[in-house]
């Protein structure tokens, strides 16, 4: 990947940790989170990388609500990727994980390993990620690798071997979840070095690590994820006004360096490869 690339932002809308306590605008409903990508993919967003909450704002893996959800999101933001969240939030089941799947969404996200989440662990054993390797695979869902770890990143020629991921990579670096890696710049240019051919990455840095990150992933060639999943201050102390703000800030930045931004249609081509 190079700067020449056009670069592919994800908005990571609603998360499963952010409270609406902390982050007054947080999308909650199926229609506000219509609203949200709407705004995040006319301010530049490619993929909206989707979690779904219940109306009292408890992280849900309900297949009907995100039926809900990505049908709303499809009409407000044609062509927009959506990817689906099989993380979910610590704590719940792996076959809750996996329903959503049988939607068929065009891409999910494949966490490839156990990592401390702030107090709690995030558990992603082996078996559990063959689990969604496979279901991802007979299902023709293009996976979005997700890896707080630079032994993860090890791990992926390892599946690939397995039969579980495909020849394809693309990477996503989530950085500064308290118990994993930090959003150290060195952290992120060791895991780019460990990288599989045929990879593409984005990053995604929680708190204060988004925007450097952000901005370190444009002039490298790289693509950048947002949203109020891993971030809700515009700077420190202000919190953000929405997700689209914090997307056309990265669009800002981007086209101020010379790299253009990518359409959902050439995102597509990128990721899934048609
Ligand atoms: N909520 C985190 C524990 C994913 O979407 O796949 C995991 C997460 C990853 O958000
Ligand atoms: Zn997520």
């Amino acid at each position: 990947m190079k700067i020449s690339d056009k670069l592919i932002i994800t908005a990571a809308i609603t998360g499963a940790e952010t409270l609406k306590r902390d982050q007054p605008n947080l999308p909650i409903t199926p229609d506000e989170q219509a609203i949200a990508a709407k705004a995040c993919v006319e301010a530049g967003a490619s993929v909206i990388h989707l979690h779904v909450r219940e109306d009292d704002g408890s992280p849900s893996q309900r297949t009907e609500r995100f039926q809900e959800s990505i049908e709303k999101i499809r009409s407000a933001a044609p062509g927009v990727i959506i990817q689906i969240s099989t993380g979910g939030a610590v704590g719940e089941s792996l076959s809750n994980r996996l329903k959503p799947l049988g939607l068929r969404p065009e891409m999910a996200s494949l966490n490839l390993g156990s990592v401390n989440f702030g107090n709690d662990v995030f558990v992603n054993t082996p078996t559990d990620i063959e689990s969604f390797g496979l279901k991802m695979k007979e299902l023709s869902i293009v996976p979005e690798l997700e890896v707080y770890e630079a032994g993860m990143v090890e791990m992926i020629p390892y599946y690939e071997k397995k039969g579980i991921l495909g020849s394809h990579h693309h990477v996503q670096f989530v950085l500064g979840v308290r118990g994993g890696m930090s959003g150290d710049l060195r952290n992120l240019l060791h895991m780019i070095s460990l990288l599989p051919e045929n990879s593409t990455w984005g990053v995604a840095g929680i708190g204060r690590f988004q925007l450097p990150l952000a901005v370190h992933a444009i002039l490298l060639g790289g693509n950048v994820r947002v949203g109020f999943e891993d971030n809700i201050y515009e700077r420190k102390g202000v919190i953000a006004k929405s997700n689209a703000d914090l997307v056309s800030r990265i669009v800002r930045l981007s086209r101020e360096v010379g790299r253009q931004i990518a359409s959902p249609d050439e995102a597509r081509l990128a990721l899934l490869g048609h």
